[in-house]
């Protein structure tokens, strides 16, 4: 797909350019979106069973091995073309603020720092009560079976489940996190939604603020959101074509 000149010609002229990518982005280093038909995670598992609190208390080794195995595939795969387009977007502009629904460390394994993680992260799970940090073992997890149930660890302080360092359905997220993504979308002029289906409240609305202050809004996506009538661009291709070309043609002279 063509990207157009007035596209390349807002991000250059950007003096705060902000990207928020979804499971979309991570999707071409193998990782499984929910959402997307047939494949997505939500379309093989009920997310009521598996990612609200009221699910872990249900079950917690059923959803402890669920994100084990989850664990595994994150730390089997390896940032793709639009993690690295975007670390080098860092160099293009005068500010780049980075946000991420994912719960991977794709952004970081490919240099892009900070990343401000709104839904948490699958690499630093926590006591369900005290909240005490939990180390997990550097290796990565043997290929647990899709579905297992693993018995989460006991935390070393108070003796309670160990929890997944993510958010999940009815959770809020991280105030800090939140405050600051708030912060860049309505004070950027430029923000690009990369990979998600921009449903899930409120990082949805992050694109909307961008919008209410006036910045140029894109999204990049293969496949439509139903956003796309309140932005400026709308790309329709996968972020590890789209993202590299966008980098390539800013470069050029
Ligand atoms: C490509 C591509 C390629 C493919 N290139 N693109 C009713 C109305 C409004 C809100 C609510 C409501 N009922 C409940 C709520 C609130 C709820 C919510 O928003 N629910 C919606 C489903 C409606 N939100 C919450 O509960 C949040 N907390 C909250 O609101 O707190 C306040 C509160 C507290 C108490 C009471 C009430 C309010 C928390 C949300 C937490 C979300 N957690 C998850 C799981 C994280 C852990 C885990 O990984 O298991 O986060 S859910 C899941 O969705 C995950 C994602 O980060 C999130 C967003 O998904 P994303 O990234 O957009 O992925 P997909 O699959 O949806 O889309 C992928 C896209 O990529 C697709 O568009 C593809 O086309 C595209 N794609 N290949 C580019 N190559
Ligand atoms: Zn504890």
């Amino acid at each position: 797909m063509e990207i157009p000149d007035r596209l390349i010609a807002a991000i250059r002229s950007a003096r705060h350019l902000v990207v928020l990518t979804g499971a979309g982005a991570s999707y071409e280093s193998g990782l499984a979106t929910f959402r997307t038909p047939q494949t997505g995670l939500w379309e093989r598992f009920r997310a009521e069973d598996l990612a609200t609190p009221a699910a872990f208390q249900r079950d917690p080794a059923l959803v402890w091995g669920w994100y084990e195995w989850r664990r595994m595939h994150v730390m089997r795969a390896k940032p793709n073309p639009a993690h690295f387009a975007i670390t080098t977007l860092q160099a293009l502009v005068p500010r780049l603020t980075v946000i991420t629904q994912n719960v991977d460390d794709l952004h970081e394994r490919a240099g892009t720092h900070p990343v401000i993680h709104l839904h948490g992260t699958l690499l630093a799970p926590l006591c369900e009560r005290c909240r005490e940090p939990h180390v997990l073992p550097r290796e990565i997890p043997e290929e647990p079976e899709n579905g297992r149930s693993v018995p989460p660890p006991g935390c070393g302080r108070c003796g309670g489940h160990i929890r997944p360092g993510v958010v999940w359905f009815g959770e809020e997220l991280p105030r800090h996190e939140w405050e600051s993504a708030v912060r860049a979308a309505a004070s950027c002029d430029t923000f690009l939604c990369v990979g998600t289906s921009s449903i899930v409240q409120p990082a949805a609305s992050l694109v909307e603020r961008a919008n209410e202050a006036g910045a140029v809004t894109v999204q990049i996506n293969p496949n439509p959101t139903g956003i796309e009538g309140r932005l400026s661009f709308a790309l329709s291709g996968p972020a590890g074509t789209l993202l590299p070309e966008i980098v390539r043609q800013l470069q050029l002279a």
